[in-house]
């Protein structure tokens, strides 16, 4: 029976100590702070995604290091499972344990007990694939990983800088590799062409569309943007904007999908860039959400977000299931959040089952699999599309017996190929909106016009521990701090169309507070005065209550 090389793990784990005043969480994105402080943690993570991998028989795990969004001196890791999915949630107990044990003995006890329990083979090999976006931080923590990864045995393969997606599809598709369900070449070039290929086919025919302009958010999304353009060639132009990546902290500063989102806003970079009716659209530093946008021709800024993409989406792969015959056999189905806008909800629950569940992608994406084709989006632009295996095999079984049945049976098995089922992913999602827009013609004014948003508002609070709030109903309704979901109802109650709900952030030491209501100013009121009943119930400092002048 092969056991762990106690000294080379000591050895290693000794140049990456834990600094003993730091906790760390694997979180709803994995672990995120500050970049300068995570050297432990991806020593730790690399040992722990190697022993995953055994535990998988040697199937390929990933790692991925990023902090999407964050800003640019934060950093992060998250591991994928051999599907090239989200961790399974009881392993990200583990990971925090082993992130915190507070010396190399006691993190070498973890291990030992972990394996023990996990009863995992220790004679198994080992296989990790690993990959980083573009932050300044990012070459020392995968050189730490790589010596966790050492301490065990694994074989590592080095992805380098890459997106999170791109990530998540190698994982896939080095797992399936000469199987019945190989999901495409393993290398970014494979990708690159497996969705080109995919975008050519679906969008042959059509007129070429009005270029696009692409926010890349001075990230990782530059380069995949840079070489799908090569492959596109003139089927889709993309124009490239925010595409400093490596200039000190340009990343996600003043752009990116989580900038326009939070301030419904358009970069100031694309000022005088964007003209009115054209369409553009911004990624996040990570490359796997993407939020749309257009100017309308008094040039307002009007933002397609992740639950407009969802409604876009789901019609149209609705009618091509009608076209294709397969009505009666499909079902297709959508997920959201109680982040969703109250418009979309409304729209999408009159055509199709609609499912509300917890913030963060893995609740999404395993409530989407439950259905034959399920569409998961969440407002912020992160999204996919899952097809089942059965629907797969409908596809490939299916006889149409029209032309026209034909034309929408090959749409739907070219879209599972467009599609990256792993996780959400800005550059597919991106070929993805465009192909609908190609397909039915729409200008970015007639896809808005499919429902209308509710104006919406979101606030956070500061509070001094936010373990306090507790939810339920899919983070719609709070049960703790007893009685104070009770006084958001009354208020809301006060407010046409008003809706709002508080939950505390699974990625800051913050609780969130979203409203919306039929008027913008009534939805802003509504935020801010629920957020005042957040900030009385925790005792906050009056001085920094939240008002509706912020
Ligand atoms: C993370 C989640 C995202 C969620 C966000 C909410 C993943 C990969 N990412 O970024 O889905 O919307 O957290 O953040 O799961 P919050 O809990 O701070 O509001
Ligand atoms: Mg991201």
């Amino acid at each position: 029976m092969a056991s762990l090389s106690i000294d080379l793990i000591r050895k290693l784990a000794d140049r990456h100590p834990k600094a003993s005043h730091l906790r760390f969480q694997y979180g709803t994105a994995g672990f995120r702070t500050l970049g300068s402080i995570l050297d432990s943690v991806m020593f730790r993570v690399g040992v722990l995604a190697a022993l995953r991998s055994k535990r998988f028989d040697g199937k390929t795990i990933g790692v991925m290091v990023t902090a999407s969004h964050n800003p640019e001196h934060d950093n992060g890791v998250k591991l994928v499972d051999p599907r090239g999915e989200m961790l399974e949630a009881s392993w990200e107990n583990h990971a925090t344990v082993l992130a915190n044990a507070p010396t190399t003995d006691a993190f070498i006890e973890c291990l030992e007990i972990l394996v023990k329990n996990l009863r995992i083979d220790l004679s198994k090999p080992s296989r990790v694939v690993y990959g980083r976006d573009t932050r300044p931080t990012g070459a020392a923590l995968v050189a730490s990983l790589e010596d966790g990864l050492r301490a065990i045995g694994a074989e590592g393969r080095n992805a380098g800088i890459t997106t999170t997606p791109i990530l998540h599809y190698l994982v896939r598709a080095i797992n399936t590799k000469g199987t019945k369900d190989e999901y495409g070449e393993d290398s970014e070039e494979g990708y690159m062409k497996k969705l080109s290929t995919a975008f050519k086919k679906l969008v042959a025919g059509k007129p070429a569309s009005e270029p696009l302009i692409v926010d890349c958010a001075n990230g990782v999304g530059t380069q995949a943007v840079a070489e799908i353009s090569q492959y596109l060639g003139d089927t889709l132009q993309l124009l490239p904007y925010n595409t400093a990546a490596s200039s000190t902290g340009a990343l996600n500063n003043a752009c990116g999908a989580d900038f326009v989102k939070t301030t419904q806003k358009l970069p100031p970079s694309l000022h005088g860039v964007l003209k009115p009716g054209q369409r553009g659209c911004s990624f996040d530093g990570d490359a796997d959400r993407i939020i749309y946008f257009y100017l309308d021709e008094r040039g307002h800024f009007c933002m397609l977000d992740g639950d407009k993409i969802a409604a876009l989406v789901a019609a149209f792969i609705v009618e091509l299931v009608k076209s294709a015959g397969l009505e009666n056999k499909i079902k297709v189905g959508i997920v959201q959040t109680a982040y969703a806008n109250g418009g979309s909800t409304k729209y999408l629950a009159s055509r199709l089952p609609v499912k509300c569940v917890a913030t963060g992608v893995k609740h999404l994406h395993h409530a989407a699999e439950h259905y034959d084709v399920g569409v998961y989006f969440e407002a912020n632009g992160h999204g996919t599309v899952l097809f089942s295996p059965d629907t797969l095999h409908i596809f490939q079984t299916h006889q149409p017996s029209t032309p026209a049945q034909s034309t929408g049976l090959n749409h739907l098995i070219n879209l599972t190929q467009l599609i990256n089922q792993t996780v959400g992913d800005a550059l597919s999602d991106m070929l993805l909106v465009e192909v609908v827009l190609a397909h039915k013609s729409y200008s970015g004014a007639e896809w808005d016009s499919l429902y209308v948003d509710l104006p919406n508002r979101l606030v956070k609070v500061v509070v001094p521990d936010r373990s306090i709030f507790k939810t339920e109903d899919a983070e719609r309704r709070l049960v703790s701090p007893p009685g104070l979901q009770s006084k958001i109802d009354d208020l809301r109650r006060r407010y046409e169309a008003g809706r709002a709900f508080v939950r505390p952030s699974g990625t800051e030491d913050v609780v969130r507070v979203y409203a919306e209501a039929q008027f913008r100013p009534q939805a802003d009121e509504l935020a801010y005065r629920v957020a005042g009943l957040v900030y009385d119930e925790v005792g906050g400092d009056p001085s920094k209550r939240p008002n509706e002048f912020m």
